[in-house]
């Protein structure tokens, strides 16, 4: 069976061999299936979320962007994230003595624990305490609290809606320790283009320091995402640190140098990126 993420004007075609799962919660129907060519892949009201054949590139950038973008990251909170995907990758960092999940759908993480261990690993390390609740009411209790907070949301329209607006930002940013660094899941340049220049004009408005990070992921529709870097501590786009010998050896995507590398756009798009 071939399935299809289609919306914005625009599709993705995956051939599946066997559905794992399809639930309705509350929040959005969740399917899971194991696929022909890209292994399990889940997808949320309709939209691929992760495939594990390119997933690594996703969770690996949207976590390790920020964590090298700061000194000594100590405490973290990931926002949404349900999969585990950058929680296992937060896990490779040895700085970290605390990290928080706030995710809205506990039925995400059910499903990904029972059929897809690659990604819910991220789940098992001791650091991590799961909150199951609204990352935009969560943040707002958490003062002065986190080195790093990481949104790894859903597309705007469905349960992350509230993850795009310019209060949720100004919540995070007092969720800050001094010279924090929040990362958000910023879409794409070629589809997406509207949430694109809303998340950079907030961000703009809010922060002294702030760079979009393209990321190479084929099978999210037009083959790219973005990550919204910002902090008022220190420029972004360049790593306060290089990753020991020992997570260097774990990691697939991110470098130094793609860390310097990914904040370079192309040249239509730097008028979004520089939207006030
Ligand atoms: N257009 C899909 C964006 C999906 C972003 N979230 C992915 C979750 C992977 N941890």
């Amino acid at each position: 069976m071939w399935v299809t993420e289609a919306a914005n004007g625009f599709g993705l075609t995956v051939e599946t061999t066997r559905q794992l799962c399809h639930r309705v919660t509350p929040y959005q129907t969740i399917d899971l299936y194991d696929t022909r060519k890209v292994g399990k892949m889940l997808l949320l009201d309709g939209i691929i979320q992760f495939t594990e054949y390119d997933e690594f590139a996703y969770q690996e950038m949207l976590a390790h962007l920020p964590l090298f973008a700061h000194p000594a990251p100590r405490r973290v909170l990931v926002i949404g994230g349900g999969d585990g995907g950058v929680l296992r990758e937060i896990a490779k960092h040895p700085e970290p003595e605390e990290i928080d999940i706030c995710e809205i759908d506990r039925e995400v993480i059910e499903a990904v624990r029972e059929f897809v261990p690659s990604m819910a690993c991220g789940f098992d390390d001791p650091r991590v305490t799961v909150h199951i609740g609204d990352g935009s009411e969560f943040v707002r209790t958490r003062e002065g609290r986190y080195d790093v907070i990481i949104v790894d949301s859903t597309d705007p329209g469905g349960p992350g809606e509230a993850l795009f607006n310019e209060t949720f930002y100004a919540g995070m940013k007092r969720a800050l320790t001094p010279g924090g660094v929040i990362a958000s899941q910023a879409e794409s340049i070629y589809l997406l283009p509207e949430i694109v220049k809303r998340l950079c004009v907030i961000t703009n408005h809010l922060f002294r320091y702030c760079g979009y990070a393209s990321i190479l992921v084929p099978t999210y529709p037009t083959g790219t995402i973005g990550a919204r870097l910002a902090s008022d501590g220190r420029d972004v786009t360049t790593p306060a640190r290089e990753p020991s010998p020992e997570v260097a050896a774990k990691l697939r995507y991110y470098t130094p140098a793609i860390h310097r590398a990914a904040f370079t756009v192309p040249k239509f798009a730097e008028e979004l990126i520089a939207a006030r």
